[in-house]
């Protein structure tokens, strides 16, 4: 089953201002800066608080470029919110499960994520308008 809230994903056009906001805002800190460019993003994970099944964040996300995920959401929403991030144990299995359900996977196999984690995102239109990612933290995180 889901064991926490991992992280909420945030598209920004800017990734530098939009730490300096939650820094400056929130007192967060950043945990982890990375460029994926399987994901299409430059992304920032800001530590937000420590629970019994792992930690918690919030993820700011800054497109590569217009004709990426984040980048199409940004054309036309704007910034905002753009995913959940909830935490399982094992994510192959937790796909397996969900599948099952008739919930599309984006991902039929975990990909790499932040901080090493294994990731795999559920298609929005079959999860209410939230696309949903899932999220085993690695066992020996960077
Ligand atoms: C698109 N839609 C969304 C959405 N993005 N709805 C809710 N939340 C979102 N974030 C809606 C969109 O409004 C359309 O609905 C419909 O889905 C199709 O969207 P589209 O613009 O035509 O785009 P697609 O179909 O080319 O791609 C949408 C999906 C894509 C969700 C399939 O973005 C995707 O594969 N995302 C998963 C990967 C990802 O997001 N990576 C970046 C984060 P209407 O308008 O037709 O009703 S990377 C990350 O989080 C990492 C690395 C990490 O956590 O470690
Ligand atoms: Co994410």
């Amino acid at each position: 089953g889901l064991t926490r809230i991992d992280h909420v994903g945030i598209a920004c056009h800017d990734l530098e201002d939009k730490i300096a906001f939650y820094e400056s805002t929130f007192g967060l800190v950043v945990a982890s800066r990375e460029v994926n460019e399987a994901q299409g993003v430059k992304e920032a994970m800001l530590h937000v608080a420590d629970g019994p099944s792992g930690s918690s964040y919030v993820q700011l996300l800054e497109p590569l470029g217009p004709d990426t995920p984040v980048g199409k959401f940004l054309a036309k929403r704007g910034e905002g919110v753009h995913h959940v991030g909830y935490g399982v144990d094992d994510v192959a299995a937790a796909l397996e499960a969900i599948g099952a359900k008739h919930v599309r996977l984006l991902d039929e196999r975990p990909r790499h994520g932040s901080m090493g984690a294994s990731i795999a995102f559920l298609h929005p239109k079959d999860v209410g308008g939230v696309l949903t990612e899932l999220v085993q933290a690695s066992e020996d995180p960077l």
